[in-house]
């Protein structure tokens, strides 16, 4: 039998496993696109939440309570535990750590174009754990069900504590609306700032999407981008009215026959630039990350040397 029959005979076995959702495990058959595209799709899903950490942690020092700081302190802390799953996730696909950080640093690997705006007042703080984590959620929840093990259980614990940051988020939000009109009116200007770049978070219309097609096949992606980002807008809105804010698109309206929320076109030409590098905070985002990750050296020589130490004592035991 030639390579190639049998390299068909296990696509086709592959898909099979796929259709009847079934995991694909580290160890198991898998074609070499499906593989590069989860490394590509796992890792820049890692880099968002690592860099989503910056916007946050701006405001740590400067949150106006205590409780509002501890807060705030552990859902950081939470993005950096998601973006270790999800390093991890992608590690079993054959991939390192330092080949993933170092296709971030030269620009080949991009992370979500939502982190490269700016975190101006607390609100900001507010609006992105009520939008940003929202879309995460809305996301991810699809991705729970995505055919890489791994991947899909990693999920599972990350929209766990997407859903507490969500309702931190909004907590921050409700409890402004309910303030002084300067608080009320910074609520507001937050939601002007952030609703556009979260609606974007989806990614392009399902039709200009260069993988949506092959990774809804792979199951890699449950949900496409347009269906997942219209249940964003239907819910959002509500929460929106619910406390007093105005969704800053003079195009919506709800659409009976639809059965959603009609909406505005997307500046797809800011998309295009915030992905391309060219956004209002991308420099800052990557020279901050660069910086901390060469300040972080001493403590990656310092673990490998404890492993090499450790595993040379086990093989004198042996
Ligand atoms: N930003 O073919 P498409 C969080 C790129 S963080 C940047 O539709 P795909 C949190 C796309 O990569 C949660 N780039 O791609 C953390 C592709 O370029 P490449 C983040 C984008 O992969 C801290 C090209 O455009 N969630 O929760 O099928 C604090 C064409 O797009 C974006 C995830 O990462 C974008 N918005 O679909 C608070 C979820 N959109 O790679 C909160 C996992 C598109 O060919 N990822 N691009 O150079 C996904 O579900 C999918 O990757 C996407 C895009 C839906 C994002």
């Amino acid at each position: 039998m030639s390579t190639n029959v049998e390299l068909s005979s296990n696509e086709r076995i592959f898909q099979a496993r796929v259709d009847a959702e079934e995991k694909i495990e580290p160890k198991d058959w898998m074609p070499e696109k499906y593989r590069q595209n989860l490394i590509r799709q796992i890792s820049q899903h890692a880099h968002s939440e690592v860099i989503g950490e910056q916007p946050e942690g701006n405001w740590i020092t400067r949150a106006p309570t205590l409780e509002r700081k501890a807060i705030l302190m552990a859902k950081v802390q939470d993005e950096a535990g998601h973006g270790l799953y999800l390093y991890a996730a992608a590690e079993t696909l054959g991939t390192t750590r330092e080949e993933m950080i170092g296709r971030l640093h030269s620009g080949a690997s991009k992370y979500a174009s939502i982190f490269n705006y700016p975190s101006l007042t607390w609100a900001d703080i507010g609006a992105i754990g009520w939008l940003v984590d929202s879309a995460a959620i809305v996301n991810q929840v699809s991705l729970q069900n995505t055919s890489y093990g791994p991947y899909a259980r990693a999920m599972v614990r990350i929209c766990k504590e997407e859903s507490f940051h969500q309702r931190q988020g909004y907590n921050i939000m409700m409890t402004l609306m309910q303030g002084a009109q300067s608080q009320r009116a910074m609520a507001q200007d937050a939601l002007n700032r952030w609703w556009w770049p979260s609606l974007m978070m989806f990614g392009p219309h399902d039709g200009e999407s260069a993988h949506s097609a092959q990774s809804m096949k792979w199951k890699i992606k449950r949900r496409g981008n347009d269906e997942l980002r219209q249940q964003f807008v239907d819910q959002a809105v509500q929460q929106a009215l619910a406390i007093g804010l105005e969704v800053p698109d003079a195009d919506l309206s709800w659409n009976e026959s639809r059965g959603h929320d009609d909406f505005g076109d997307i500046d797809w030409q800011e998309f295009e630039r915030v992905i391309s590098g060219n956004g209002p905070c991308n420099r800052q985002r990557l020279a901050h990350h660069k910086r901390a990750h060469d300040e972080g050296a001493w403590v990656r020589e310092a673990m490998a040397a404890h492993e090499a130490k450790h595993r040379h004592k086990t093989e004198d035991a042996a």
